[in-house]
């Protein structure tokens, strides 16, 4: 029985829910579900990860970073209909014989901050003398502080003082240091604007590898396409958005040297942009399930 777990896809739900979901997905699969706590935010609220998988499972894991810009809110949304998604259903998915690590909320203070004071807040919440908060997808220690970055704390996208100067980084950053095996991909989940985005983020240079980046990254988008006729955009993130330094994806790629990362930015285009109806929580959410399906399937046979 599900006791105490108030999750489901039709509205929005804080934190404390998310959290709540994690705990009654843990509880009611425990040979494959193992809930962890891999540090504090800021403002000491726990940051959460929950691995789903089998330790026979012989492919490297996939791990999913969302939540990392508090406004964001379809990103955590996706990410725990996912849960919900392999837990009842992996034994007959593609995922089946895969590790799947999702982080759901990466930026819980200004996640929170979002449906108490600010609907548009997007970074974290360090306090600082003039203004509040780092830009988590800024903070990562590839090329830190470069284009797309600002040196004014009151800006959407300030860096921070250094590289994992935050503790939501510098958690996730020891969480997959101390990873026994190197996840085959790692992709993080934002909105909005519907791309799917890979290396490099820092400026408008191709990694060696970007045609196979390119190949699998147009295969989600054409199976999202095919089955619900949603239109992604692919290609290089610097070059089809904007440089931006420090950003999960170049880290992982550059000093994890996972070979696949991407950024996705779910829906919409823009109509609702940061406020997108609640409407769209599942349609969207079924785009995240193709796409990462897709991914499996796609580097399993490579
Ligand atoms: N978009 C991403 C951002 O952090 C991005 C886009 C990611 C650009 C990585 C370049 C590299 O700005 C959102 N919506 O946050
Ligand atoms: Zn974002």
């Amino acid at each position: 029985q599900t006791t105490g777990n108030r999750m489901e896809w039709t509205t929005y739900h804080p934190l404390a829910d998310i959290y709540g979901y994690m705990d009654h997905v843990a509880a009611a699969y425990p040979s494959i579900a193992r809930e962890t706590v891999i540090g504090k935010s800021v403002e000491g609220r726990p940051l959460k990860t929950i691995t789903i998988g089998d330790p026979a499972d012989k492919k490297p894991g996939i791990v999913l970073v969302c939540g990392q810009h508090g406004r964001e809110w379809i990103s955590p949304a996706t990410c725990t209909y996912l849960m919900s998604y392999i837990t009842e259903g992996r034994r007959a998915s593609a995922l089946k014989d895969r590790t799947v690590t999702i982080v759901p909320v990466a930026n819980p203070d200004g996640y929170e901050y979002t449906f108490q004071y600010d609907r548009l807040w997007r970074k974290n919440r360090r306090k600082g003398p003039r203004c509040a908060g780092v830009d988590l997808n800024r903070n990562w220690g590839y090329k830190w502080g470069g284009k797309g970055t600002s040196r004014n704390m009151c800006q959407e996208t300030y860096p921070g003082t250094k590289a994992f100067s935050e503790p939501e980084t510098a958690a996730l950053k020891n969480y997959f240091e101390t990873l026994k095996t190197k996840p085959a991909a790692v992709l993080d989940i934002h909105s909005y604007g519907q791309y799917i985005l890979y290396p490099w983020g820092y400026d408008k240079v191709l990694s060696p590898d970007y045609k196979e980046m390119d190949r699998v990254g147009r295969l989600m988008a054409d199976k999202i396409k095919k089955e619900f006729q949603t239109e992604y955009s692919v290609g290089n993130s610097a070059i089809l958005l904007y440089p931006a330094a420090g950003g999960l994806d170049d880290y992982a790629k550059a000093k994890l040297r996972v070979k696949y990362t991407y950024t996705l930015e779910l829906g919409d285009t823009g109509k609702y942009g940061f406020n997108l109806p609640s409407r769209y929580i599942v349609p969207t959410s079924k785009e995240l399930v193709a796409a990462v399906t897709t991914l499996d399937e796609a580097i399993s046979t490579t």
